[in-house]
């Protein structure tokens, strides 16, 4: 039965983050394609549309955490500080799509609930919450990789008489937590980031943490009309640079062993790295992601930072990571994050020694004893990757669902596509190096691949492309390999692993072998006619 709303694009695009609004300027403005991106927020931004806990911040730093593809917007816009405010980030993806005309195209509070290939036709038929239908030979999914919220489930939470809120969904209108006792679960880069800015508002901060993380400081600052003048100036180096290294960042890593030096010499170089601060620590030496004993040398310059900064010594203790090395898991950032635990309103629980028991009307209840709070921040992060992905209720050819498909794990070919789902492509999907990257890098690359590849298909009017099996199993293996080559596979509680929720597939996701290695290997594919794809 064809519905009377039922409609017909070129390509459907899911998202409206850096993703979706890149990719629906690429299809329509350059291909030429009759394109929809519809979003389930009320507005644009992607995760940053959600991401508005206090604190809420980038990571990457700014001038580098935008489009590289415009000379224009790239000298027209001006960030004001070292690292962007989520509101910031929002403000810059609404002048990148006013200026190219974007939200015409782009529907939003527009939940996508299904999306079904359809063999008979080679179309995408994809169906929303709202009852549309809207169907295309093509469908691109930007819905982020760290966008669908895990709320543990912990006993209990339903009676809880006090608000709660997870960050990744924040209330527009802000929380107010003056004169309340708040209760923050989760020390990941979220929780870093929220707790010291909810310790100077609340009247306690109680925060609960089940692993010790390490975090080095992020040194945020205005950004002076010098630094701006000298940004914008050098741009084609700093993109050039971005791209041609491992992850997406335009900052150098030392080609140097942290194990070729003297202690001496090693400490002034981490010294030197953490006055620097953010994620350009790690850059210190070339090994640190690589060779257990030079991570434990970063690892243990933390550790001693930690004690340093935290005058009671049993807290300090219980804050300082042992059980995996830095940056195995995603290291985060702080502005003056172990310093909260010397205010007098700021109490540590640490769960491994108590473990959260249920959650009662009053608060949160451990072994030892009952906490009471008035709010409960989960700041425990997302079912990552492929959480959205499989939100989406997606079957590709014969009906197969991709939850099926991925029972045992993401099965990937570069990241882009997944055998017996034709013509669907996942921008930043997992198997891609995305999450290891400076996102807006990876993403602008993964995007112009596919534009590549569809403008590629139309002139030859071939309708379907599809990953072939072996293809993606030998992608998987490299992946796989990839991973081993480095230590991030050793930490045990990361989500890059999917083991922060309870019953996910254990598979090391992301594609560790560097952001240039990655794109070559995606120019190779292409230019070999799209080997590993069957195009028909
Ligand atoms: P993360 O990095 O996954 O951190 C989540 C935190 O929440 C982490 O400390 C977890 O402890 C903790 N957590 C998760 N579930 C529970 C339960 N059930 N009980 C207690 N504590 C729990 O998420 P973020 O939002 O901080 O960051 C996600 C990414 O966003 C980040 O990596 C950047 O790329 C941007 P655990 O370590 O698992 O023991």
């Amino acid at each position: 039965t064809i519905h009377r709303s039922e409609r017909s694009y070129d390509a459907i695009i899911i998202g409206a983050g850096f993703s979706g609004l890149y990719q629906l300027h690429k299809l329509r403005d350059e291909l030429g394609l009759n394109v929809r991106l519809l979003e389930q927020g009320g507005g644009i931004g992607g995760t940053w549309y959600w991401n508005r806990y206090p604190g809420a911040r980038c990571d990457s730093e700014s001038y580098y955490y935008c489009y590289s593809f415009s000379k224009e917007i790239e000298q027209e816009w001006e960030w004001t500080e070292r690292y962007p405010e989520h509101w910031e980030i929002r403000k810059y993806l609404n002048f990148v799509a006013d200026k190219l005309d974007l939200k015409r195209d782009v529907q939003l509070d527009t939940k996508v609930t299904h999306a079904r290939f359809d063999d008979a036709t080679s179309r995408w038929i994809v169906e929303t919450e709202g009852g549309e239908t809207f169907m295309a030979p093509f469908l691109i999914t930007a819905v982020g990789c760290l966008s669908t919220a895990n709320v543990p489930k912990l006993k209990g939470l339903e009676t809880f008489g006090g608000q709660w809120y997870h960050t990744g969904a924040w209330p527009h209108e802000g929380v107010d937590f003056t004169g309340k006792r708040v209760g923050q679960i989760g020390t990941g880069s979220t929780g870093i980031q929220a707790a010291p800015v909810i310790a100077a508002a609340a009247q306690h901060l109680t925060i609960f943490q089940r692993t010790a993380n390490y975090s080095v400081p992020a040194r945020n600052g205005p950004l002076s009309a010098e630094d701006q003048r000298s940004v914008k100036a050098n741009y084609p180096e700093i993109w050039q640079k971005a791209r041609s290294g491992t992850n997406g960042h335009p900052f150098d890593i030392s080609q140097q062993s942290a194990m070729s030096v003297s202690d001496a010499e090693r400490n002034v170089a981490y010294e030197k790295a953490w006055q620097t601060g953010g994620l350009r620590f790690r850059a210190a030496f070339s090994d640190v992601l690589t060779n257990a004993a030079a991570n434990e040398t970063a690892s243990d310059f933390i550790r001693e930072k930690i004690r340093e900064v935290v005058t009671d010594p049993d807290v300090a203790e219980r804050l300082t990571p042992r059980d995996h090395g830095f940056a195995t898991k995603r290291p985060p950032i702080d502005t003056e994050y172990f310093e909260t635990f010397n205010r007098d309103n700021v109490l540590l629980v640490d769960l491994k020694t108590e473990p959260i028991v249920e959650i009662t009307k009053n608060g949160i209840k451990t072994s030892a004893g009952e906490y009471e709070l008035d709010i409960i921040v989960f700041a425990t992060g997302f079912d990552a990757l492929t959480g959205p992905l499989l939100a989406l209720n997606i079957s590709g050819s014969s009906d197969q669902p991709l939850s099926k498909a991925w029972a045992s794990g993401p099965r990937t070919y570069l990241g882009l596509q997944t055998p017996g789902f034709p013509n669907l492509f996942t921008i930043t999907g997992p198997g891609s190096p995305s999450v290891l990257c400076n996102m807006p890098v990876a993403i602008e690359q993964h995007v112009d691949w596919i534009t590549d590849c569809i403008r590629h298909l139309r002139e030859k009017d071939l309708a379907r492309i599809e990953a072939l099996p072996d293809a993606a199993e030998k992608w998987v293996e490299h992946v796989n390999d990839a991973a081993n080559a480095t230590l991030l596979p050793m930490a045990s509680s990361s989500w890059y692993l999917g083991a922060n929720v309870p019953g996910k597939p254990r598979v090391f996701m992301p594609y560790a072998g560097g952001f240039a290695r990655y794109t070559n290997i995606c120019n190779e594919v292409a230019g070999a006619g799209y080997k590993g794809f069957d195009i028909r």
